[in-house]
């Protein structure tokens, strides 16, 4: 059968009542800004995009203390303009911003949240690595017509889609409106999106496992205990050797995850004891939970199932772990082992 394009998908998810027409606005339009990223992001050098944004000795942060790259404030900004004048959002939220946006009162207003990040995986951008972009959407609290931050803070079960891209070899975007997840591939002489890979599935079990090793002295003792006996292999307690990747791009992580099945952790740590996390609960915990759980996967904090998190900031930071579904068991396992004991 020919593959279909993103926009046949989103038609006919819309005729079978999954969606209704504002939402398929909406990913389209978020979609449509992604490829514009990604031609910024595969120009590279000649676009004249890397590198820090801001000026030597005056360097670009975030709301996170965080220095910014060019192609961090680029992505945020195509985000931004593509999605203010579209009559689907009521709101915006950026990793990259202190605070949400309401839609300009000179646009018309929808009932739907938008949250991303514009550019995950900052670090690997000069290096020609693959990086991405996350996005999460949510409905706006029905009598609320300018929303503020407060409405944002709802629990990644509430979520009405989410997906990625990743503009790697190849540029795909990743998505899910709650009925399975969905793969496409940007036919880039087209310059649309096709669908490679419907309803994928994450092997229950698996041998390999990503987690950036260099902070194992800060992890708390039942992630030391889970990873020292995965490192254990054949002759260890788990009875089997594994293998290790960290492109420390979570997206490409992500989808190699979902690819070929996986795990990925960032635990806390002494380091990033004090923020709660690494990771952040609304940008990048929530929407890869909920593509990874339709996928058959799990996702958890380790103490709890990440869905589940009521948020208590728009820049929450979470442990994360998630990917097969029995690994994530297996280490969440460590944890209540540990944390039950005497
Ligand atoms: P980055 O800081 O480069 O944006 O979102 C944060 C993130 O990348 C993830 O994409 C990635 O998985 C992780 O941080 C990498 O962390 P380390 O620098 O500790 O490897």
């Amino acid at each position: 059968m020919k593959p279909i394009s993103l926009t046949r998908y989103l038609i006919q998810e819309q005729h079978a009542g999954r969606i209704n027409a504002d939402l398929r606005l909406l990913i389209e339009v978020v979609a449509r800004a992604c490829k514009t990223i990604s031609i910024a992001v595969g120009k590279g050098a000649l676009g004249g995009v890397l590198g820090d944004a801001g000026t030597p000795g005056a360097q670009s942060m975030n709301i996170q203390g965080e220095a910014q790259k060019k192609l961090d404030v680029l992505s945020n900004d195509i985000l931004l303009e593509a999605n203010a004048w579209g009559g689907h959002l009521a709101g915006l939220a950026s990793e990259e911003m202190d605070h949400s946006q309401p839609i300009p009162d000179a646009f018309q207003r929808g009932n739907y949240l938008l949250l991303f990040d514009p550019l995950d995986g900052s670090s690997n951008i000069d290096v020609n690595i693959s990086v991405g972009t996350i996005f999460s959407v949510l409905r706006c609290p029905d009598d609320v017509t300018s929303p503020g931050d407060e409405h944002f803070l709802q629990p990644g079960t509430a979520q009405v889609c989410a997906g990625y891209t990743t503009y790697g070899p190849s540029t795909m975007l990743v998505l899910t409106v709650g009925h399975g997840t969905h793969a496409f591939t940007l036919d880039r002489e087209v310059g649309s999106f096709v669908m490679t890979a419907r309803d994928m599935r994450i092997p229950e079990e698996t041998k390999e496992f990503a987690i950036n090793m260099s902070n194992q002295r800060h992890w708390e003792a039942p992630m030391q205990a889970y990873v020292g006996d995965l490192l254990a292999g054949k002759e260890g307690p788990r009875g089997k050797d594994f293998n290790m990747r960290w492109v420390a791009s979570m997206v490409a992580d992500v989808h190699r995850i979902l690819t070929r099945g996986g795990v990925f952790f960032y635990p806390i740590d002494a380091k990033c004891r004090d923020k709660g996390g690494k990771l952040r609960l609304m940008y990048e915990a929530n929407p890869m939970s909920f593509i990874v759980e339709q996928a058959g996967g799990a996702a958890s904090t380790g103490r709890q199932r990440m869905l589940d998190v009521v948020p208590t900031g728009l820049h929450q930071r979470v442990p994360v772990m998630l990917g097969s579904r029995a690994e994530v068991e297996a280490a969440v396992a460590y944890h209540a082992r540990h944390d039950a004991a005497p």
